[in-house]
């Protein structure tokens, strides 16, 4: 049965409804960035840049970097957007436009996303580059999908004995990177560990301005938590959902994360910009030789 025209959506052009997206337009290693502004900080690298587009917050930019053909998505904040992003972008793929059926032999992307975070631990300073070995969904998308096979269930009770977690939240849902691109992107000079993903900024992250949250001791119970020497690293709002819809549909996905924030010490980067552009180059680079 082909998927119907309320279902997966296309423009009139044909490219995909949110993306604005066709298949030609797409490399099989896209870069994720959360803000539209910094897809040309990554595409300023570029030799040659062949196709541009905007519609809302996802831009895109195709184009080679040392002869590697790359796109570079942004996805704007938050895993609701992550749901978008992956969905359309596998639909290009795995989905055959015209017939509205999956494709017979799967594509399997590379996905990196070059994103900025806060982290949890001292240990952990501002001007660091952490590689997430989880995601840790607590903001409620992937339990719309069926996770029973990808996700890790001792680390998910851990979390909700150590931490209390209120049962009116929603399940915590963790979710391993891709083995092989974590292991290309770690090294001697990065942090890894739990990155968790929240679904706001404020509350969600534990941030108090005028308005009292359920759970005020919930980033030093964060920052406490450990299991078999994993240790939650950081906050941000993409990477669980990353991690499980790629996980799911058959991709490869690592974020990195420019730490332009420590919580337990209050610090904020002086100059975010540097950290984000040297990580900028070091992803492209590691692209360029290792995928
Ligand atoms: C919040 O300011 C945003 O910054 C972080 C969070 O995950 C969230 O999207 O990532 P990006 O800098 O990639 O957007």
């Amino acid at each position: 049965m082909p998927i119907k025209e309320s279902e997966l959506i296309l423009n009139p052009d044909g490219s995909v409804y949110h993306l604005n997206l066709k298949p030609e337009h797409v490399a099989k290693t896209i870069i994720f960035v959360g803000d539209p502004d910094r897809v040309e900080k990554v595409t300023c690298h570029f030799d040659s840049i062949e196709f541009t587009t905007h519609k809302r917050e996802f831009k895109t930019q195709t184009g080679y970097y040392k002869n590697k053909r790359i796109s570079v998505i942004s996805t704007g904040i938050g895993s609701d957007n992550i749901d978008i992003v992956l969905n359309e972008l596998d639909a290009l793929f795995n989905i055959d436009l015209q017939t509205r059926q999956p494709q017979k032999t799967l594509t399997s992307l590379n996905i990196i996303r070059v994103g900025t975070s806060g982290s949890l631990q001292k240990e952990v300073p501002v001007n660091s580059v952490l590689v997430s070995e989880y995601g840790l969904d607590i903001n409620g998308t992937l339990q719309y999908y069926i996770t029973d096979k990808i996700n890790n269930s001792s680390i998910e009770n851990e979390f909700v004995k150590q931490t209390q977690w209120h049962k009116n939240k929603s399940k915590p849902i963790a979710i391993k990177s891709s083995e092989k691109l974590f292991k290309i992107f770690s090294n001697t000079n990065t942090f890894s560990g739990i990155t968790v993903t929240a679904n706001g900024f404020y509350g969600p992250q534990g941030r108090v301005l005028r308005l009292p949250i359920q759970d005020p001791e919930i980033n030093s119970k964060l920052e406490k938590f450990n299991f078999k020497d994993l240790k939650i690293t950081n906050l941000e709002m993409e990477t669980s959902g990353i991690y499980g819809l790629a996980a799911l549909l058959g991709h490869q996905a690592i974020s990195l994360n420019a730490i332009i924030a420590n919580r337990p010490s209050g610090t904020f980067s002086e100059n975010p910009s540097k950290v984000i552009e040297e990580l900028i180059l070091y992803t492209l680079n590691t692209i360029v030789e290792q995928i």
